[in-house]
């Protein structure tokens, strides 16, 4: 167990092997971790990032759905965007709150999202030309992540594993309007079905790349997945959502644009699966280094965001601040 013994004098943990090995063993017999639990450091610099990029990923990501709102076509289709859209600012909530667990503050997590230190999903560097597209990312896009996030229910460490459990349940709803609502254009004319089909093409591959580097070039899964903060690994959990796509886009009457996809009755240890073609890692990383076709507009539109906002933040401290010093006066009295 632990003792307050490998504390240091300055408050700090120290690393010594005999703690880290205790550390280990808590993770090997499926404690979660709590905020004020002693950790290595690098599992809290781990988690900073991991959760500070998902919550990044949630707030960007409502900028190309956002852009859909006015123009939706019914008024049942614009209140499930609108839904849909507003969950993402709740879990962007939720993330920031489960980072701000681990020392980090909000204001800092905004200032490396608005300088480029942080990263965010590269899936929302493409850009949304048409109503078709607000029923793929929900179908494809919470799609693959549901199949990435349904593990984070089980990370070790307590704060984002329960906040994930919400997050999953409003994913679920998520993809399956985005289903719902391609179903219906593949029910529709030439020119809808059309649509499906050419937004298909476009977002095929950039939700195979939310998964990340193949696993051999992950620099960060081996060690994440010894602290189970990840589960499986970069590779795996594309695969399954490969396996578990194909035969919805089937159902569609509709094709993923890779040629060199094809059944293997092998694969999954002879439970069968797809082989897939190559992903343009190239585009992958120009997007993840900032050079895809919206990274300027979305960082510039979260710009004018947290600008605009100054006033709301510092009226809420403000207020704040004045109910605190009236509660101290009231106590003095
Ligand atoms: N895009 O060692 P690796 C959503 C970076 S939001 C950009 O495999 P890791 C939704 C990675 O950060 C979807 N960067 O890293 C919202 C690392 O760079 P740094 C977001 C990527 O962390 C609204 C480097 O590449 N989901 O669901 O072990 C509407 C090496 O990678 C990407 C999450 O954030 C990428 N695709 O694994 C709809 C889930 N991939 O940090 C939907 C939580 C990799 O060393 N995150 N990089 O500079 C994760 O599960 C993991 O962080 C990842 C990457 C699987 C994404």
């Amino acid at each position: 167990m632990y003792s307050q013994g490998l504390i240091g004098a300055d408050g700090t943990t120290e690393e010594t092997e005999e703690f880290l090995a205790a550390f280990q063993a808590r993770i090997d017999r499926e404690e979660k971790i709590e905020p004020n639990d002693p950790m290595p450091e690098g599992y809290r610099k781990t988690l900073i990032r991991q959760i500070g990029q998902h919550a990044h990923s949630e707030i960007v990501g409502m900028l190309p759905e956002g852009n859909w709102i006015t123009r939706a076509p019914s008024l049942r289709r614009k209140a499930a965007l609108l839904a849909k859209v507003q969950d993402e600012g709740g879990h962007g909530l939720y993330l920031y709150s489960a980072a701000e667990t681990l020392g980090v503050s909000r204001e800092q997590m905004t200032e490396e999202l608005l300088s480029g230190k942080a990263k965010y999903s590269s899936i929302f560097n493409y850009p949304t030309p048409t109503w078709a597209d607000m029923g793929t990312i929900g179908w494809l896009v919470d799609g693959a992540a549901i199949m990435n996030q349904i593990p984070l229910c089980r990370c070790s460490y307590g704060p984002y594993a329960r906040a994930m459990i919400r997050v999953c349940k409003e994913e679920s709803f998520h993809q399956r309007q985005g289903y719902e609502l391609l179903i219906s254009l593949c029910n529709g004319t030439k020119e809808q079905k059309d649509m499906a089909q050419d937004s298909i093409n476009r977002w095929w591959w950039p939700s195979l790349m939310m998964f990340g580097p193949h696993d051999a070039d992950s620099s960060h899964s081996e060690q994440s997945m010894k602290w189970k903060i990840k589960r499986f690994s970069n590779d795996e959990l594309r695969q399954k959502f490969i396996d578990a796509t194909v035969p919805q886009a089937e159902y569609l009457g509709l094709t993923v644009p890779d040629p060199d996809l094809k059944w293997n009755p092998e694969k999954n240890n002879g439970k069968g699966g797809y082989d897939h073609g190559e992903i343009n890692w190239v585009e992958f990383w120009q997007v993840v280094k900032g050079h895809g076709q919206m990274n300027r507009d979305r960082i510039k539109a979260r710009k004018k965001a947290w600008n605009d906002g100054e006033w709301v933040r510092d009226a809420a401290l403000a207020h704040a601040e004045k109910r605190a010093a009236r509660q101290t006066a009231q106590a003095a009295e």
